[in-house]
Parts: C-alpha cells; sequence; structure tokens
C-alpha cells in the first residue's frame, strides 16, 4: 500500500477535484495556495524529485500539461516552481510542478 500522499490523491482516495488530467499527469489545487491560483501538476507516475526523472519524454509532456492545463484555468501569466530536495522546500517527494498565478506570495 502506497504512502505516497499525491499518488493516493491519484488513485482517487480523497476524492480530490482535478482540475485537469491526461494520460501522464493530474492536476489539482494546492491545499495551502500561495497564490490567488495555485495549481500542482503531478505526473501519475511516482518520481520522487526532478533528480530522479530520467524520462525527457515524460519531462517535456509536463511542461505541455503546464501550459495546456494553465490555458483550461485561463491563466495567461503565470509562475512555475519545483522544488527539488528538502532543503529547497519539497515537502512532498512526489516530483511536482507549481503553477501560480494572480497576487503570488512567494
Ligand atoms: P512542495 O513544497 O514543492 O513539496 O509542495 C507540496 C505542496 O503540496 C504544498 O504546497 C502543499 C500541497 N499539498 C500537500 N498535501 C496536499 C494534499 O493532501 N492535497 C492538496 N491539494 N495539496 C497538498
Amino acid at each position: 500500500m502506497t504512502e505516497c500522499i499525491f499518488c493516493k490523491i491519484i488513485n482517487g482516495d480523497f476524492n480530490t477535484e482535478f482540475v485537469y488530467e491526461n494520460e501522464y499527469a493530474v492536476v489539482f489545487r494546492d491545499i495551502n495556495p500561495k497564490a490567488d491560483t495555485h495549481l500542482l501538476v503531478v505526473p501519475r507516475k511516482h518520481v520522487e524529485s526532478l533528480n530522479e526523472l530520467d524520462d525527457e519524454v515524460l519531462l517535456g509532456k509536463l511542461m505541455m500539461t503546464v501550459r495546456d492545463s494553465a490555458k483550461a484555468a485561463g491563466l495567461k501569466s503565470y509562475r512555475t516552481v519545483i522544488n527539488t530536495g528538502k532543503e529547497a522546500g519539497q515537502e512532498v517527494f512526489h516530483m511536482h510542478i507549481h503553477i501560480l498565478a494572480g497576487s503570488i506570495k512567494l
């Protein structure tokens, strides 16, 4: 049984609403938003962090998912952040990309 919170979300264990999804990733709202709009793009495949991601096709698909989900959310301008490693502020060790838009408190 997985202990990874994002794997559980992907499995539907918490009924988290996906604002966008495709075969590579799901996108949902951050529980602790740091901006007016704060989304997380999370690969369906469990990878601890960017340091462990060795699939360049998946990395490209994730960036396309950032763009497509931002567009679907009506965002024209946004910031993307990937926290990699504890010292950089990574709290959830399932790689993800933050999308922040509007007033950003980072
Ligand atoms: P990071 O620090 O880059 O690992 O960001 C992890 C983010 O994940 C943090 O901003 C809060 C968010 N988060 C943690 N647990 C949950 C959860 O159960 N649901 C949602 N929607 N977001 C979560």
